[in-house]
């Protein structure tokens, strides 16, 4: 870090993605939270991510899924079906995964309310226009708010909620930040509620570390697209050219990391937070991290949340599990 006077960041760039900068490029190591991915380019590129050979989770969540739809389903809905039932959905996405759950609760009559829940709006928007062209006898209320704030509001109202978490999100959470957030979806939760959370499984390290590192290099763009946001959002200047993505799998830990790695000496102003910051050669921005479960880790983390695992569904091979959890 460069002996410039420490910016005030309010009165320069007061976004959370500035303060989040400031504070992150002042660590060691240096580190990024993978939060600030997701810009309309890195959301673009995700999915181009989940339709890649080496990208496993998506495709097997896809395929659980379906296969176990009956299941599911049954493991979900209210025993009695005149009770109000609410299905929430964190951060839906194109729901792509999801409309196969959807589309089985309909065809088999259930009565029921979809509840996506997202804090970008425009994200809610496309989702929904997409719903009622697929399924326009669906009765959807989406929430643009936080999870938590959403949950605690849906949970003042009577019936049951069936909360889904999927895609392997959960993955993206540190472990103390996991133990935090499952805590904070179980509390408002009652004994009648439920939870569908996904979890990417330990397997062979080769295949975990190929869906991170991909031969066409879209996974690259995907981490490197942030500095392209901090150029256009914080007026930096980093220069691609002298930027790696790197990527390694622990089988010890379970996690994946993601770095962008600098690949000289260099210097990089912000404009917007003026200040700059000093990189050596070879000196990582941590990015994001990717955790892989195993059963007993599971049972252990719903355990420490006050959570019971009632159904685990997997696939075939036993990469992905989606897990049915019960206050
Ligand atoms: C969104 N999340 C579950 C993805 C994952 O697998 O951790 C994000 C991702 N990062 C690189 N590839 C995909």
């Amino acid at each position: 870090m460069s002996a410039s006077p420490a910016p005030t960041v309010s009165s320069v760039a007061s976004s959370d993605l500035a303060r989040h900068v400031t504070e992150g490029l002042r660590r060691s190591p240096k580190t990024l939270s993978s939060m600030y991915f997701y810009d309309d380019a890195g959301s673009e590129l995700f999915q181009q991510i989940m339709a890649l050979p080496e990208y496993y989770p998506t495709r097997t969540e896809f395929g659980l899924l379906t296969a176990h739809q009956v299941a599911i389903g049954q493991a979900l809905r209210p025993a009695d079906p005149a009770e109000p039932f609410f299905l929430l959905e964190l951060g839906a996405g194109d729901g792509l995964k999801t409309k196969i759950l959807l589309r089985h609760l309909l065809e088999t009559g259930a009565s029921f309310t979809y509840v996506p829940v997202d804090i970008s709006a425009a994200a809610l928007d496309g989702l929904v226009s997409s719903l009622q062209l697929e399924l326009p006898a669906l009765q959807v209320e989406p929430q643009v708010s936080d999870y938590t704030s959403a949950l605690t509001l849906m949970a003042a109202r009577p019936g049951r909620k069936a909360v889904l978490f999927l895609g392997s999100n959960i993955g993206n959470f540190l472990p103390a930040d996991r133990h935090e957030f499952l805590h904070k979806l179980a509390q408002p939760l009652s004994a009648n509620d439920r939870l569908l959370v996904g979890f990417d499984l330990q397997k062979d390290p080769r295949r975990i570390r190929a869906a991170y590192d991909d031969s066409q290099g879209v996974t690259a763009a995907f981490n490197l697209n942030l500095l392209t946001r901090l150029n256009r959002e914080l007026d930096a200047d980093f220069d691609l050219a002298h930027w790696q993505h790197y990527t390694d799998y622990d089988p010890l830990s379970g996690a994946v990391r993601s770095f962008l790695v600098s690949t000289q000496r260099q210097q990089v102003q912000f404009g917007a937070l003026q200040q700059r910051v000093d990189f050596e050669a070879w000196e990582v921005i941590h990015t994001e991290n990717s955790y892989k479960f195993t059963r007993s880790l599971i049972e252990q983390l719903a355990a420490d949340a006050g959570l019971q695992v009632q159904h685990f569904f997997t696939d075939e091979h036993d990469y992905f599990a989606d897990v049915v959890l019960a206050p």
